[in-house]
């Protein structure tokens, strides 16, 4: 096992993973940018070391500071977290040679699954359902018309080097379809460096259903059910359930078998996400994320397994802890991302909490790096806390969630904390009636 672990992030995650070292009895090194001088994890690891200026790019980023972050604090392994540098196949390569373990997928397999070609590619040799579309990459305007011709419009144009939504377009008729193609190479190529794109067929409304799985890279690799993330405003999480609603349980086990086995077959190690849109009863692979996610507690929550602590275990070389038959499925669990962003607009709200008191009680799990008096610098991304809530049932965690979301303050700053009083009284939530669509055009049809 690790003596010492790097926590190669900041906020809420580098308390998560802080957490989970010190119950193995590793020490920890944070990492700090100069705005992060008073942040709870640096408070909290065993020792410190600033890399940098604000701008992530300088320093959460920022490679070079970072190895000589491990180089002075004799660190021997590095956990990334989420964002940042996680899927940097780069980065990875760079510590092994080091001899410093990241404690996530080799960088062949960050490599092969951050290239949404061959992650597709290698989704179909591992007998995962992928939505219909392209052989590989589109190249030219005869190709983009004959493709879209055969897979049947409406068509979907993607970036090959992108995901999380950037560079897709649409068409929905073969008028259409030359400009889609050139408008999504010219992003492509602005927003990447890179003008590859493939094509899909366009899936109208589907639910965005993501399997967790965990590998230990010596063939042996769990499922751990799904998630159901369709909640989301432009392409950012707000709301996480787990198991994905409506989804009969026999066929998530059916999926989740699916992904396990070909995790198995990779040799995969470490956490990882498997990426779904579900429709009329049938899962289409689109991604494959090769790290820890932000609603990772959810799944914790109803099968109890420290994802985590999987996590550091296998990257020490050991076998994965739990074999499949072992992982139960109990209940339901919802997350939703307390962001500080006005809750009409999502305009970033930066400042000081004046008054903070998380809710608490009988299933309710905050995770956070705020506290009363801090002060949100502008530079990072907003989310301040993550409210998870545990039921029986899902409705007896809907129920719950309205009294935890009742009972949580922070004043000083705006969150999104409002708009789950207004999406917990809606009956479409209620009755688990929505798509990927469905939080867009509830904000719209809704504005105060
Ligand atoms: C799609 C799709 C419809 N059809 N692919 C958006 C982000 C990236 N992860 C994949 N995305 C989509 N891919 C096909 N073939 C619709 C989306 C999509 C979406 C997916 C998940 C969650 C929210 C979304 C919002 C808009 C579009």
């Amino acid at each position: 096992m690790f003596q010492k672990v790097l926590i190669a992030n900041r906020g809420e995650i580098a308390l998560r993973i802080l957490r989970a070292c010190k119950e193995l009895g590793i020490s920890t090194v944070a990492i700090h940018s100069t705005a992060d001088s008073n942040a709870m994890h640096v408070r909290l690891a065993d020792e410190s070391v600033c890399i940098g200026p604000p701008p992530a790019k300088d320093s959460y980023l920022n490679i070079p500071s970072i190895m000589a972050a491990c180089e002075i604090t004799g660190a021997d392994a590095v956990h990334p977290g989420y964002g940042f540098l996680s899927e940097n196949a780069r980065f990875a390569r760079i510590l092994s040679e080091h001899k410093i373990t990241f404690i996530g997928p080799s960088s062949h397999h960050i490599e092969i699954m951050g290239d949404k070609i061959t992650a597709k590619k290698t989704a179909v040799e591992l007998g995962i359902p992928v939505v219909p579309g392209s052989a590989g990459e589109v190249k030219t305007e005869a190709d983009a018309k004959s493709t879209a011709a055969e897979i049947g419009y409406p068509v979907l144009i993607k970036a090959t080097a992108g995901g999380g939504g950037r560079g897709m377009k649409v068409a929905h008729t073969e008028a259409d379809v030359l400009t889609a193609w050139s408008t999504a190479r010219a992003e492509a190529k602005a927003a990447f460096g890179n003008e590859s794109v493939y094509m899909e067929k366009y899936l109208g409304q589907p639910r965005h259903i993501e399997v967790q799985v965990l590998g230990d890279g010596q063939g042996n690799a769990v499922h751990l059910g799904t998630r159901d993330c369709s909640l989301q405003r432009r392409h950012q999480k707000v709301w996480e359930e787990a198991p994905a609603p409506t989804v009969p349980f026999a066929e998530q086990m059916e999926i989740g078998e699916i992904c396990a086995a070909a995790m198995r077959k990779l040799k995969y190690s470490g956490a990882g996400t498997i990426e779904f849109l579900y429709e009329n009863g049938k899962f289409y692979f689109i991604e494959m994320n090769t790290r820890l996610q932000v609603e990772h507690p959810v799944t914790e929550r109803i099968t109890g397994v420290d994802i985590v602590y999987e996590q550091i275990r296998v990257a020490s070389g050991e076998k994965l802890s739990l074999t499949q038959d072992k992982i139960q499925f109990n209940g339901h669990a919802i997350e939703v991302r307390i962001n500080a962003e006005d809750p009409q607009t999502f305009a970033p709200s930066p400042g000081k909490i004046q008054f903070y008191h998380p809710a608490g009680g009988v299933g309710v799990r905050v995770d956070s790096a705020v506290y009363q008096g801090y002060t949100i610098p502008p530079y990072y991304d907003s989310l301040i806390g993550k409210l998870i809530v545990y039921g029986r049932t899902r409705d007896e965690c809907l129920q719950r969630l309205r009294r935890a979301v009742d009972e949580f303050v922070v004043d000083g700053i705006k969150t999104t904390l409002p708009l789950f009083q207004r999406l917990i009284q809606n009956k479409d939530i209620a009755a688990a009636n929505y798509d990927i669509h469905w939080l867009e055009k509830f904000l719209k049809d809704n504005k105060a």
